[in-house]
């Protein structure tokens, strides 16, 4: 497997926690994003999107990193399984995750920032305020989504991390990055720490990648 990522790509990230979380072997490729390697030709025939990550998998490259993970969980199920439980409980696994992925990051995302700048006028504490909005919308919710569980499990849905942390994680990096204050949320910043304490989180930590 190959893994087309950038160590500051949060949505890269995830598919790095994923890949380790279930023991596969990859190889990873990095696309520069701040030299816009992803807007090249080379990357536009793997991902027309022109984002990362992309993953090449038995002749096949594989974009978003949501679908990716579903689909390491379901060509390699004899690995820890990233989604469990009930229908009900997958379904809540899924919602986390997404609310992260769908809510949160596209409006941060480097492409939305750049234009925020470039074309919308504005300057840099705007930007941040954006950033932190964005952020605080979700992280409230997802606060308190989880001080509302009927049990205390050590990661958010369970006894171990799987699609939930897959994404807290990296979004947690990013908010400490753009300066927020992690103390408003308690529980999402024990989960994260205790992710902290995992090979599998921290050999994908963006400071270990090979091109940071
Ligand atoms: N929904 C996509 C998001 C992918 C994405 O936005 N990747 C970012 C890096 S985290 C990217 O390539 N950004 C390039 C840009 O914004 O120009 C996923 O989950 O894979």
């Amino acid at each position: 497997m190959i893994l087309y990522d950038y160590c500051r790509s949060s949505a890269a990230y995830r598919v790095r926690i994923a890949l380790n979380l279930k023991q596969l072997d990859y190889q990873q490729q990095s696309v520069n994003l701040l030299e816009s390697a992803h807007t090249g030709t080379e990357h536009q025939k793997r991902n027309t999107q022109k984002l990362v990550p992309v993953l090449s998998d038995q002749g096949v490259q594989l974009s978003q990193s949501l679908a990716i993970c579903e689909y390491l969980d379901e060509a390699y199920p004899e690995s820890l399984q990233l989604v469990t439980g009930t229908p009900v409980e997958r379904a809540k696994i899924r919602a986390f995750a997404q609310a992260i992925a769908c809510e949160v990051h596209p409006v941060n995302n480097l492409r939305v920032l750049k234009y925020l700048v470039s074309k919308m006028g504005a300057d840099e504490a705007q930007k941040m305020q954006w950033y932190h909005h964005w952020i605080n919308t979700t992280f409230s919710a997802l606060e308190q989504q989880l001080s509302q569980r009927s049990n205390n499990s050590t990661f958010c849905f369970s006894e171990e991390p799987g699609l939930a942390e897959v994404c807290l994680v990296p979004q947690v990096f990013n908010a400490r990055r753009f300066k927020l204050d992690m103390q408003a949320y308690p529980l999402l910043n024990a989960i994260d720490q205790r992710c902290q304490e995992l090979a599998s989180f921290t050999s994908a930590h963006p400071a270990q990648q090979p091109d940071s």
